[in-house]
């Protein structure tokens, strides 16, 4: 059966939906590689009017439309249960749910509070005002007044890492001894900020996030460093 993946596209082509990410890590861990990606910017909702909603990723399995990260992943762990498992069952899945609601409700905003304005540098043109209007919303200030307070950020976001580094201290992976899904869920997070800012969000150094990002970058014959997108500290970098 053919697969399908609908993606969220910024400028110059530039694919930064943290959600996008965990999907395509999911899809990598399960040995599935999709037969076609579908570029979708924010405005063209009538390219995705097909899935009944509004948001990328979408993934289309044959006759299957499945919208929502967390939904493709447990889609993909029932529908391919002869590969490698994305969760090592039930009782991964629910703790899976615990770090996706981390990476939503804590690790998307501590990260949006520092490079909002650099991921709105890399909206493409058509879709700036749709993401000006609709983000100064949900933050209720400016891009301009988070691009600028975003140094105040630090303690807070310090806060966000710790459970990370923690676990990270500990184990090579969120996971444990090998990536499952929530390591996906925290990487594909991280994606978001490679792809659009090089404000550095982890210090340089011997620190566990980044020593697990590094290892995380290399999966899957390296497909998150293959993207298109920003060394922190170094600038642009392109690759592939
Ligand atoms: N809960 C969804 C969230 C998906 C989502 O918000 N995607 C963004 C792209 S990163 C989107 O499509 N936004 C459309 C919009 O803001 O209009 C998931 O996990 O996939």
């Amino acid at each position: 059966m053919a697969i399908t993946l609908y993606e969220l596209q910024g400028a110059k082509d530039i694919r930064f939906s943290p959600y996008a990410w965990r999907a395509k890590l999911a899809l990598a861990h399960k040995g599935l590689a999709p037969d076609e990606i579908v570029p979708v910017k924010f405005t063209e909702k009538d390219k995705i009017a097909f899935s009944g909603q509004g948001r990328t990723p979408i993934l289309v399995d044959g006759d299957k439309t499945v919208p929502d990260s967390w939904a493709i992943a447990c889609y993909l762990e029932d529908a391919y249960p002869d590969r490698p498992s994305l969760f090592g069952g039930e009782t991964g899945q629910g703790l899976a749910k615990f770090v996706n609601a981390y990476a939503d409700g804590v690790l998307l905003g501590g990260i949006a509070r520092q490079i909002l304005w650099d991921v709105f540098q890399n909206v493409d043109p058509v879709d700036r005002d749709y993401f000006r209007e609709t983000r100064q919303g949900r933050f209720g200030k400016t891009i301009e007044e988070i691009r600028d307070n975003r140094a105040g950020e630090r303690p807070a976001w310090e806060a966000i890492l710790t459970p990370l580094r923690a676990t990270l201290k500990a184990q090579p992976f969120l996971s444990g001894e090998a990536p499952t899904y929530a390591d996906y869920i925290v990487m594909g997070t991280f994606m978001w900020p490679r792809c659009t800012s090089a404000y550095p969000l982890l210090p340089q150094g011997d620190d566990p996030v980044r020593a697990w990002r590094e290892r995380m970058l290399d999966l899957h014959a390296g497909l998150c460093r293959a993207a298109v997108g920003y060394e922190e500290d170094f600038g642009l970098a392109e690759s592939a």
